[in-house]
């Protein structure tokens, strides 16, 4: 009873910020995003009889008790789905470093739900899969599938109308989304804990709610005429509204450093010189910059000249989920 899965990280280009249903993990708003191709985490796991608790194996290192309690909290979900009890052994790696600034749950959670249904004998498609993952981390359901991929919302209180679903082929439209590492020491304010502070306080989450579907529209044309111009302004202006709610939190807080500034203020010089380069940025201070496979040597040199930039990564869009 063991299968292997491979899901890589995903960057939302559309932002999903605020929950409507925390333990469902159900959002507020429609997302998009593009699968990375460089940053993938690759989860074995193997369930037995044998065993009297989950064994939670992160990077050759036995987790934490409360990574290991999280895993056993959707572990159970697929055991109820099975209607198996075994306990399982998770062995999962990222090939990239967990402190990197790179989000590793979306990756990790979309791994471990096709790893862990095949091993339990569940035959799940990707629309399942990507419900199950979303229930370990919203993100995690746009991983399952490769290139652009949208996340709808959905209506229902018992969220079986939200998941993920492919937009375009990576291969229909190749973008260059230079991974900007300012700092890789972790954040102190998750994105879990940022969202739902932001929900319950920010005056400013309305005006977000008020304009994050249109943007999401617009994006969505923009990828499907391949307009890059309008694609990468909507994402950035999307991007620097989900960080202006934090800010009208209580009690505010930022997730960029002084970095993160000098890479917006570098995008916008190569704007200003004629290279099309956006700017977006998760909850942490690293950026990623999207531009156009022409203009990705230039791009990524001129980051790499800037003092407080400790390391770039080219990516393009990459692919959905694979069984090792
Ligand atoms: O990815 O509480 O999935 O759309 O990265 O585990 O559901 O880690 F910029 C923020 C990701 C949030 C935007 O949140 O939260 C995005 C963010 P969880 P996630």
């Amino acid at each position: 009873m063991k299968a292997t899965a491979r899901a890589h990280t995903n960057i939302a280009l559309i932002k999903y910020w605020g929950k409507r249903d925390e333990s469902l993990f159900l959002p507020m708003n429609n997302s998009l995003s593009i699968t990375l191709d460089k940053f993938h985490t690759t989860t074995a796991v193997e369930f037995c009889p044998c065993l009297p608790v989950d064994l939670f194996i992160m990077n050759n290192q036995l987790a934490s008790s409360t990574e290991m309690a999280k895993i056993t909290h959707f572990l159970d979900r697929v055991r109820g789905m099975s209607g198996k009890s075994w306990h399982a052994v998770v062995h999962s790696t990222n090939n990239f470093p967990t402190a990197a600034g790179f989000a590793s749950s979306a990756s990790g959670y979309a791994a471990l739900a096709a790893a862990a249904t095949k091993a339990i004998g569940l035959d799940l498609g990707n629309k399942a899969l990507s419900q199950l993952a979303r229930l370990g981390s919203g993100s995690a359901c746009r991983s399952i599938y490769g290139g652009y991929v949208e996340w709808q919302k959905g209506e229902k209180k018992d969220g079986t109308d939200s998941f993920a679903k492919p937009v375009l082929e990576g291969g229909d439209w190749d973008l260059s989304i230079v991974s900007v590492l300012v700092t890789d020491t972790p954040k102190t304010i998750s994105s879990r804990e940022g969202m739902k502070r932001t929900v319950e306080t920010s005056p400013f989450y309305s005006g977000w709610l008020d304009s994050v579907e249109a943007d999401f529209l617009h994006a969505k044309e923009a990828l499907i005429y391949h307009d890059f111009e309008l694609l990468g302004s909507i994402i950035e202006s999307n991007a620097l509204k989900m960080h202006a709610t934090t800010l009208g939190a209580n009690p505010p807080f930022m997730y960029w450093n002084r970095a993160t500034l000098d890479v917006i203020k570098e995008v916008q010089s190569l704007r200003s010189g004629g290279i099309q380069a956006y700017f977006t940025i998760d909850a942490g201070p690293n950026v990623k910059v999207l531009c156009q496979p022409k203009d990705e040597q230039a791009v990524r040199e001129s980051l790499e000249k800037l003092p407080n930039v400790q390391n770039t990564y080219l990516c393009h869009p990459g692919p959905g989920l694979t069984y090792l």
